[in-house]
């Protein structure tokens, strides 16, 4: 499959790896949006929340949880951060492998739902 996520998760191509276990991954982005930048995603390929399943609840529960833990782990889950996942074209989603962002290490601007 020629999914750049994917061949990461396989160590085809490298990755800034802060977390790993057997079903999720979390990974420096390598163009970051904010002081701190990770993004976490599952082993399994899904490319969107278009396609998760429900056999998938336990895997994209594992990745919030997962989220928080990196947070925590990297010092930002005091001052706060944000949890992004973006959803096909108008989510200005561009990677096709589920993925969770992890922002965080200033006042975020944006969005703010
Ligand atoms: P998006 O939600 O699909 O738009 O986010 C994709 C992110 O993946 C984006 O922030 C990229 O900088 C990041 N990324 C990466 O970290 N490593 C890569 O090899 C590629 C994209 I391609």
């Amino acid at each position: 499959m020629d999914c750049i996520f994917c061949k990461i998760v396989n160590g085809d191509i490298p990755s800034q790896k802060v977390f790993e276990n057997d079903r999720v991954l979390a990974f420096r982005d390598i163009q970051p949006a904010a002081p701190t930048h990770v993004l976490v995603i599952p082993k399994k390929h899904i490319a969107s929340m278009n396609e998760a399943q429900d056999e998938d609840a336990e895997l994209l529960g594992e990745l919030l949880l997962t989220a928080k833990k990196v947070a925590a782990e990297l010092g930002i889950a005091e001052s706060g951060y944000r949890l992004v996942n973006n959803v096909g074209p108008n989510g200005g989603q561009v990677v096709y492998h589920i993925h969770v962002h992890i922002l965080g290490g200033e006042k975020l601007g944006g969005l703010n739902v």
